[in-house]
């Protein structure tokens, strides 16, 4: 079993695709064992995307990721990560397969709707930055 963090950035939930983008997670059979809502301020949203802090698109990222509530999900299953980042689809929407999350709802390569971990290293630093151990069930 294996642990990935999925986060519905604010462009879905002022979309209202919530309760969509968690039915395609349910369908594809990975299992949701942690979930909140929130809305990050500019150091918290600095602080998770630390990884592209020297990218050109740093400022654009994070002050989108601050522009909204969130949902912050953990994920459960066997693979999940690949199995998580398959179902998401590539960055950009464009790019995407069919039926993944991105190709059916993203705008764009920066509101793409979406984030999923990439490793195991960032899922468990990933999640930590949002959930205590005591807030992960089943
Ligand atoms: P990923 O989310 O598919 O793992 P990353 O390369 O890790 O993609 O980039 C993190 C996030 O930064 C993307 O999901 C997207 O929101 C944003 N992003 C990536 N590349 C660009 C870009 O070229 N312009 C604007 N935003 C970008
Ligand atoms: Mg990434």
């Amino acid at each position: 079993m294996e642990l990935t963090l999925c986060l519905i950035k604010p462009d879905a939930v002022r979309r209202d695709l919530v309760g969509s983008i968690l039915y395609m997670i349910e369908k594809a059979d990975l299992k949701i064992v942690a979930m909140k809502m929130l809305k990050l301020d500019l150091p918290l949203a600095q602080g998770f995307y630390h990884v592209h802090k020297e990218r050109p698109f740093f400022g654009e990222l994070t002050e989108y990721m601050a522009s909204g509530p969130i949902v912050a999900v953990v994920l459960a299953g066997n693979n999940a990560i690949k199995r998580y980042r398959e179902l998401m689809g590539a960055t950009d929407p464009a790019q995407a397969a069919d039926g993944t999350i991105r190709k059916v709802h993203a705008i764009s390569k920066g509101e793409n709707s979406v984030h999923g971990s990439d490793a195991p290293e960032t899922a468990a630093f990933e999640i930590g930055y949002f959930f205590n151990a005591t807030e992960l069930v089943g």
